[in-house]
């Protein structure tokens, strides 16, 4: 694969140097190069017509990589025409009687054009509006075969995928770096039919049973009078709901953990949630439950982070992704397994599989690898395809079924109810991003927007004039057979089952598996979040949750809030921690990692070149932070002290001591640097505050020594100093492994 974000810009010299690395990612910004645009001349040859011009098909052809045309740009033709393909003169003057006189009803471009924008937007989807897509490619291990005939997880076999990776409370124009549960959207185009893999990064769901969604969905949303607050969990209807439904809780301990604001959705787990039932080409069943594994590990952004990140860059998250995949960086994931017996209680090690707010530990039955996921290409037009595309937990090839979870039965229902009013009909399978690669060869008929010419007479079977075609397919031809799972005979009931009373065992689990340092980041944002609700009666309800789960994490809640902390309303479970769930503790690639470097005109360049050049070979991106733009010596700035701040970059290497500009803001008294005869710019100092504050690795050679002295932070956990510019990289490069210098963070659980 290409190495690093930045590659495809950077330039050498004769001596050497890397002279331009990266094009920021804003135009026009210090460093970038001139947008080179072609200037309207005179009519050229036409490009060939688009292929949705043509005749329509509602098929993608076979071995077509995605479900959308190739073809990359919507301005096509020499000459401008309508809708109809009348060629216009003028597309900026409206038809008016005289220059001076009113316009008149009878130009139907102007009607056209400004009818059709008028009728841009379509409905946002009602929960995960605010999302981020990309296309790929899925490889199968083979490792699966034993447990299901599903052609696409056979070894080597490729398939095309789409995945959408989404918010769910905000509104499209929303925060990436909110609080709260991720989706993990993944459209497979096998070649027996699609499958969508409609996951989340958070194993469990908030409700047992989808007739609660609107409730809980309308809790989480902005209140309905002010319609505030956007895309935040941080308030009273959320905290009551989740209080009063105590089923909630599980997932709410992950929303509170640092799963609920994640670095990248490189970095994310996804989970299908249910347990799904696969077949064998022997008929024989399984349970499985579903797992995404990031080939980057697990990991998050600091609270504090993700609060700065929504002012300073809301689309983070999207340009991350977008990012890392057009310098060549590809996300990749490992789909695995979980497999349990399916026995007709649906149950193992005492946890009820159909219970979809509960997880089975790995260490109980380990993930197995099945196959891999990488992102190669961003998408042509973000309305045509993460805004179009349509997902559906029902969409299963042969191989794959349902089971009775009473949550994913009712997702069966919603998801092609939803699209019906978002993409304005049942015809939304036709719109490209959404076309199958398998042939279909359906008699759905008619209906808004169809794209299809359907020949014949006789849709429907069995007939004698379309030659009897179609024909229903046996096993031996492919078909999906439903798996004939006996129903049990049972009264009609509005009711759970007895084992999905149990709401506060797995929310202990996990909060015993976490780090120190993890439980620190749970009880602040308990905290934060309740703190931000009005009602006392909440918090106190909360708390009591909160009581059920840990006697420490209650107490220490509490003690935010000014509150007595209520004792255990049931006993505690006797549960056994999952190692697994701890973010904690590991080490990982740090591909795609940003590296920030602040350099002045006295700073060692050819140090700094030569950083940049390991930076870069080590998949990396590196960016010059100076007190201008355009270069340092022969170097190019890619942010200034101005537009650079600390959130973007993963660590910090100083390589000078920039002192303050004439404008600049005044230091701090404290900050005054008096040990040193060089005051630094306060920009800097704020830089190495914040750094360190989010517990970054930090490091510094030459001049930056200094700088790191009059920050205060020399000498501490994760500050590294050296006699060159590598070899404090190697250093800091080591420390990446671990995400974060964890011991810089205070934690007052044990
Ligand atoms: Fe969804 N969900 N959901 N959900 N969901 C939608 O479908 C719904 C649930 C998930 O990127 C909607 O097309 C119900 C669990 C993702 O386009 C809607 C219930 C999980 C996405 C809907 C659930 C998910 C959606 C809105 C409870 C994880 C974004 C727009 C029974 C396993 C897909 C749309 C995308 C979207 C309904 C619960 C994941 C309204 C009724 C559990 C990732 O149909």
């Amino acid at each position: 694969r290409k190495p690093a974000k930045a590659v495809k810009h950077a330039v050498e010299t004769a001596a050497g140097k890397v002279t331009d690395a990266l094009t920021p990612d804003v135009p026009g910004a210090p460093g970038s190069a001139p947008p080179t645009v072609e200037e309207p001349t005179t009519p050229r040859d036409p490009l060939p017509p688009k292929s949705e011009q043509g005749t329509p098909d509602t098929r993608t052809p076979t071995g077509a990589t995605t479900g959308v045309p190739p073809i990359a740009k919507g301005q096509q033709g020499a000459h401008l025409t309508t809708a109809q393909g009348a060629r216009l003169r003028d597309t900026d003057h409206s038809l008016k009687a005289g220059p001076r006189g009113p316009v008149l009803l009878q130009d139907h471009h102007l009607r056209e054009k400004i009818t059709h924008f008028d009728h841009e937007r379509i409905p946002e989807r009602v929960v995960h509006a605010r999302g981020a897509g990309a296309h790929g490619v899925f490889t199968g291990y083979g490792s699966a075969e034993g447990v299901t005939k599903a052609g696409f997880l056979a070894k080597g076999k490729e398939t095309s995928v789409f995945v959408r990776f989404s918010t769910v409370l905000g509104s499209r124009g929303s925060a990436d770096t909110v609080r709260d549960t991720r989706g993990f959207a993944t459209k497979f185009y096998t070649d027996e039919g699609t499958f969508d893999l409609v996951a989340n990064n958070i194993p469990v769901f908030f409700i047992q049973d989808a007739i609660k969604f609107p409730d809980v969905i309308h809790a989480g949303k902005p209140h309905p009078d002010r319609e505030i607050p956007q895309a935040q969990s941080a308030h009273d209807t959320f905290w009551d709901f989740v209080s009063l439904h105590t089923e909630a809780q599980h997932h709410t301990i992950w929303n509170m953990s640092d799963r609920g604001i994640p670095r990248s959705y490189r970095m994310m787990e996804g989970f299908g949630v249910h347990t799904f039932r696969l077949v064998n080409a022997a008929g024989e069943t399984a349970l499985v439950k579903f797992h995404w594994k990031p080939k980057l590990g697990v990991h998050s952004l600091t609270w504090e982070e993700a609060q700065l990140i929504s002012g300073i860059d809301p689309d983070f998250h999207r340009r991350d992704l977008y990012d890392a995949i057009e310098a060549g960086a590809f996300p990749e994931w490992e789909l695995g397994i979980q497999v349990f017996p399916d026995t007709p209680e649906e149950i193992f090690a005492g946890i009820d599989l159909l219970d979809p707010t509960k997880i089975v530990p790995e260490e109980l039955a380990p993930v197995q690898p099945i196959g891999r996921l990488v992102l190669n290409r961003t998408p042509t037009n973000f309305f045509a395809e993460v805004e179009q595309v349509a997902f559906h937990p029902g969409h299963l090839p042969p191989g794959i079924d349902v089971t009775n979870d009473p949550l994913l039965q009712g997702r069966l229902f919603s998801y092609i109810d939803t699209q019906l009013t978002r993409l304005g009909g049942p015809n939304f399978p036709q719109i490209p991003i959404n076309r199958p690669h398998a042939p279909v060869n359906d008699m759905l008929r008619d209906g808004y927007h169809q794209q299809a010419v359907h020949a014949g007479v006789a849709p429907y079977r069995p007939n004698s004039l379309d030659g009897g075609n179609p024909f229903p397919a046996g096993v031996e031809q492919g078909a999906f057979v439903d798996v004939p799972v006996t129903v049990a005979e049972a009264p009609k009931v509005r009711a759970n089952p007895v084992s999905f009373d149990d709401h506060f065992r797995q929310a202990r689990l996990f909060w015993l598996s976490m780090s120190p340092v993890e439980k620190e980041h749970i009880i602040r944002a308990y905290t934060y979040e309740l703190g931000k609700c009005y009602h006392q009666a909440i918090r106190e309800r909360q708390l009591q949750s909160l009581a059920n789960i840990d006697p420490v994490l209650c107490a220490e809640v509490a003690t935010g809030l000014g509150l007595p902390a209520p004792q255990p309303g049931v006993p505690l479970a006797d549960v056994a921690p999952s190692p697994a769930l701890s973010q904690v503790g590991r080490e990982w690639p740090a591909d795609g990692r940003t590296v920030g470097i602040v350099v002045d005109a006295t700073s060692d360049l050819d140090g700094v070149s030569e950083v940049r050049r390991a930076v870069l070979g080590a998949g990396m991106v590196p960016l010059l932070i100076a007190p201008h733009g355009g270069t340092v010596g022969y170097l190019p700035v890619q942010r200034t002290f101005a537009t650079g701040r600390s959130v973007e970059f993963d660590v910090l290497l100083l390589a000078g001591a920039p002192t303050p500009a004439p404008d600049a803001i005044p230091a701090r008294d404290d900050k005054a640097g008096a040990a040193d005869s060089v005051t630094v710019d306060p920009r800097v100092l704020l830089l190495i505050e914040e750094t360190w504050r989010h517990a970054k690795a930090i490091g510094a050679w030459g001049d930056g020594i200094t700088v790191l002295r009059q920050a205060r932070v020399s000498g501490t956990p994760g500050v590294v100093t050296g006699d060159s510019g590598p070899e404090v990289f190697a250093a800091v490069g080591q420390l990446m492994a671990g995400h974060r210098v964890w011991d810089r963070f205070p934690a007052s659980v044990a």
